[in-house]
């Protein structure tokens, strides 16, 4: 097997600063690709328990066994608020498991994809045919560029903006802070919703309470949604929500049992339930 700075003897460890103190490790067979692009260390794993797994820079993005909670709730839970989402934008995501999801709304029409890297696109179709699949669907246009640029040149044009970022340090830290939200705003139509990658109650609440803050401040309605992902640092993430009109309570809409029976985790009940947090995080969020 080779190895790279995050293996030993067979173990991958997953030891970043923004979780100080703690590791996750999983058993991994091979290292089916390992590269570097312009923006950062890609690799593709394939663990021993929990399919196959991709890293960048270090940092478990996805791992076959539980990539569908945060792909599914990222995704259906803004789709299923708004009564009619047609056109769609996706930051980041470009594993293309986000647009795997949104593809199973028919309602959709359109769907902008911008991906500041290429390399994470042509690594996932390769390595990842399950989630690289999301690129095959002829409404997608994929935009190779930096998403927040992008974001300030869009006007009253989308009905939902979906930002599947990695964490809040290097190139992703822009994608956290109030002027990116001003610019994702500006970009929605009148009833437009926005979903954004929103880190963990547990060990970000820093990070948690600047979200609600800045989302409160810009839109009508705010919430935040916290789900299990096993494979995420401390074994949850959460997902920040904003609208400009529609309630973000439950879906707006009858989830149709076609696209019911292809989903694992999300339903109207998880959908409702994420949203009811543990009493600290309510009132950290209240607070804001
Ligand atoms: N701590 C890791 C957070 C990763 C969030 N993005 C995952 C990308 C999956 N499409």
């Amino acid at each position: 097997m080779e190895s790279n700075q995050y293996i030993n003897d067979g173990w991958f460890f997953e030891v970043n600063e923004l979780w100080p103190g703690m590791k996750l490790a999983l058993e991994i067979e091979k290292v089916l690709y390992s590269g570097r692009s312009k923006f950062q260390q890609i690799d593709v794993y394939q663990t021993r328990d929990h399919g196959r797994m991709l890293t960048l820079d270090g940092i478990i993005q996805v791992t076959e066994f539980d990539e569908f909670v945060y792909q599914e709730m990222l995704s259906h839970i803004p789709l299923f608020a708004h009564p009619n989402p047609e056109q769609i934008l996706v930051i980041g995501g470009g594993d293309g498991g986000i647009l795997r999801e949104i593809s199973r709304h028919d309602c959709v029409k359109n769907i902008d994809i911008c991906e500041i890297d290429k390399e994470v696109v042509r690594v996932s179709r390769e390595f990842l045919p399950e989630l690289g699949c999301g690129f095959d669907d002829k409404r997608v246009n994929l935009h190779i560029r930096d998403g927040n640029a992008f974001v300030h040149k869009q006007k009253n044009k989308y009905d939902v903006i979906i930002v599947d970022s990695s964490d809040f340090t290097g190139p992703g830290e822009v994608l956290f802070q109030k002027p990116f939200y001003q610019g994702l705003k500006a970009a929605l139509k009148p009833n437009g919703i926005i979903a954004t990658q929103g880190e963990s109650i547990f060990l970000h609440k820093d990070v948690v309470a600047s979200l609600a803050h800045i989302t409160k401040e810009l839109f009508v309605k705010q919430a935040y949604s916290s789900i299990m992902v096993p494979t995420y640092p401390g074994g949850s993430i959460g997902i920040c929500l904003g609208s400009l009109g529609p309630d973000l309570k439950r879906p707006a809409r009858e989830i149709p049992d076609k696209i019911q029976k292809q989903l694992r985790y999300y339903s109207a009940e998880i959908h409702e339930a994420s949203l009811v947090l543990p009493y600290f995080a309510k009132k950290m969020i209240d607070e804001q």
